[in-house]
């Protein structure tokens, strides 16, 4: 895919933060194999009801893509079904929008039967409405004025076809979030000690797999690349003798993640909604981590979990200073509000420190006293 990127900016959305996120759209691309031929970024208040840029813009846009020799262009917004299909009659390329991207991103990157199920749940409930516009478009080739064209009759059938589909993935799924609780159960019911059950969230790339890895000694996934875990990973380490803490890494999170894909990993990120303790992982070498904390704070609050306990992970320490004594002296804990730590996850930096905070959180959020007794 050779692509142009598009995005607004105005009172809302300065300029510098819709360059910001076109620089994410073009890692979005990247991932994809694909690559960014350059942007258009227009100054607009509302996306226009026809093509997202005004008309003139999107003319412009044509002739960009002409002269460029690009195959596709991708909008940093969600487009309507109807702004799509105007767009591609008058550009005659691929428009995609970021959604479309994480979706493609997020089905290859799939690797399990339920990790599979929730993409191509995403995938239907995001293709559905647009199914109608393309309906319609066909069904003017087609027939008259006013008579059902045979391209609404295909239409009708793939439509029940994808909401039957839709009906049966929900069943499956439904079906692995009663095993994932009664393993849960199972776990907690079986073992000793105390289970503190903690799972770690982040922005995407910012380290949580290899922090997982560097805690339990868990080999897990890691790669420098976005999404790199699509399935919760669970794994322990025991603290003392009457406390044993699970660890469960969860699929990384983005500026305006698709719904649709929030909604079909709920099964997955139901392991964050029933943790104890949250391990906010930032990347502080990535200038934009304290926009990226509001971010996920964000997803949090629509998966219902931002009540819960947090301690902020400050990792990549590694790449801003030499040495775990100068990380010692790094003012980033004071700019988040609460519990933090500075890490390397990578050089093994801090890690005793987190563990300390993660123990003395865990014995005030599950009422044991320091010996070990319930209150
Ligand atoms: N220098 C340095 N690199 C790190 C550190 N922690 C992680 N990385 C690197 O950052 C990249 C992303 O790490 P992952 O652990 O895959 O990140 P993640 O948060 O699990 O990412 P997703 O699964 O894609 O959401 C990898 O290339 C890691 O090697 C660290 O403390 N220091
Ligand atoms: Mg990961």
């Amino acid at each position: 895919m050779k692509a142009v990127l598009v995005g607004i900016w105005n009172r809302d959305i300065p300029k510098e933060e819709a360059k910001e996120s076109l620089r994410e759209l073009k890692g979005l691309v990247e991932a994809l194999g694909g690559v960014s031929l350059g942007y258009i970024l227009q100054n607009r208040n509302k996306p226009d009801t026809r093509y997202f840029i005004g008309a003139g813009k999107a003319e412009e846009l044509r002739e960009v893509l002409r002269g460029t020799g690009a195959d596709a262009v991708v909008f940093d917004d969600f487009l309507t079904p109807s702004q799509v299909k105007n767009l591609e009659k008058l550009v005659g390329k691929t428009v995609l929008d970021r959604t479309d991207l994480v979706i493609e991103i997020f089905s290859r990157r799939a690797k399990s039967k339920e990790a599979k199920l929730q993409v191509e749940l995403a995938r239907l409930t995001h293709e559905l409405p647009r199914l109608y516009g393309k309906g319609k478009a066909m069904s003017r080739l087609g027939g008259g004025v006013g008579t059902r064209g045979p391209g609404e009759q295909e239409t009708e059938i793939r439509r029940r076809l994808i909401k039957k589909r839709i009906h049966q993935i929900r069943e499956e799924l439904e079906e692995v979030r009663k095993m994932r609780k009664h393993q849960r159960k199972r776990r907690e019911r079986e073992s000793g000690e105390t289970l503190l059950k903690v799972a770690l969230v982040g922005y995407t790339n910012a380290g949580k797999s290899t922090l997982l890895k560097a805690l339990t000694g868990r080999e897990t996934f890691t790669a420098d690349m976005l999404f790199a875990t699509l399935d919760t990973k669970t794994s322990a380490r025991v603290v003392s003798p009457d406390m044993k803490i699970l660890f469960t890494d969860t699929v990384g999170f983005i500026k305006k993640l698709p719904p649709e894909l929030i909604e079909s990993f709920k099964a997955t990120l139901e392991e964050v909604t029933e943790a104890d303790i949250i391990l906010h992982v930032v990347d502080i070498s990535d200038d934009r981590w304290l926009d990226y904390i509001h971010t996920v704070r964000d997803i949090l609050k629509e998966l219902s979990a931002d009540e819960k306990p947090v301690i902020y992970v400050l990792n990549k320490a590694d790449k801003i200073v030499d040495s775990e004594e100068e990380m010692r002296h790094l003012p980033h804990g004071a700019f988040v509000e609460g519990r933090a730590v500075v890490v390397s996850s990578e050089k093994r930096w801090g890690l005793e420190d987190l563990i300390g905070e993660i123990q003395s959180l865990g014995e005030k959020v599950l009422g044991i006293t320091a010996t070990g007794g319930h209150i």
